[in-house]
């Protein structure tokens, strides 16, 4: 059933041609500042706030942050859990992931069946999502037991996401990790969008708008932000980042 944030994504869509999400690691920024970061990073045209990733396991922080952050903004708060510890109150969605590409069954539906009691206890929306993991080294390849997806070999992301579909997810996520060396590759962000028919999000290492241009044109529907911004990058170029992608059909 596709819910409020779905819903609301799904109009921002039929306004612009890729959103931009920004990601908010609880462990990294405090209160104060992830407060702020979001209000700026609506204002200059993002259309949700990623709280998670796979270093944030402090909850009591997440939950302070996500609580702080609501009262200010307006567009939604997505969780985008790690581990069954990234499920906290008071946000509008969770990316609720299967890592399908994980050698570890946990990341696969284990972890998920720990959190769902949780999720539903707190109302939040689920948005299904097949989470894979793009190259290797970075924290979520090694944190979640990934097997990487070789950059160069956009047939088998195409291939787990066609497979995501068929399970019913309606969002792949292509990780290429925070911080990221290298991206995902618009070739393989078009492979997937003709084998999936759904929400593609792209995250890990975009810091450059051609990048961020490239992987837009190439059918990303939304892309993640995070490191560029705890790493000091200017809200100038974020938002120059912003208007490329929404406007790149
Ligand atoms: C990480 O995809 C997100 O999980 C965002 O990546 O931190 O490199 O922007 P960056």
């Amino acid at each position: 059933m596709t819910g409020k944030v779905e819903s609301f994504l799904k109009s921002e869509l039929e306004k612009k041609n890729t959103l931009l999400f920004v990601l908010i690691d609880s462990e990294v920024s405090n209160l104060q500042a992830s407060s702020k970061l979001a209000q700026d990073v609506e204002k200059i045209g993002a259309s949700a706030i990623l709280v998670g990733g796979s270093s944030a396991n402090d909850q009591i922080e997440m939950s302070k942050v996500v609580k702080g952050i609501k009262q200010n903004i307006q567009i939604p708060i997505i969780l985008f859990p790690g581990n069954v510890t990234g499920v906290v109150p008071d946000a509008d969605a969770i990316l609720f992931s299967s890592l399908m590409n994980s050698e570890n069954p946990y990341f696969i539906t284990q972890a998920q069946a720990l959190a769902a009691p949780s999720v539903a206890k707190f109302g939040l929306e689920a948005l299904p999502t097949a989470y894979l993991v793009i190259g290797d080294g970075t924290s979520a390849w090694f944190v979640g037991s990934a097997r990487g997806i070789p950059f160069e070999k956009p047939k088998i992301a195409a291939a787990y996401s066609l497979a995501a579909q068929l399970l019913g997810m309606r969002f792949v996520y292509l990780e290429a990790g925070s911080g990221a060396k290298s991206t995902v590759t618009p070739e393989m962000v078009k492979t997937v969008r003709h084998a999936f028919n759904g929400f593609i999000i792209v995250g890990g290492g975009i810091k450059e708008v051609e990048t961020a241009e490239n992987l837009a044109k190439a059918g990303a529907d939304a892309l993640v932000i995070g490191t560029f911004l705890e790493k000091g990058g200017s809200l100038t170029k974020l938002e120059e980042i912003a208007k490329a992608i929404q406007r790149s059909k």
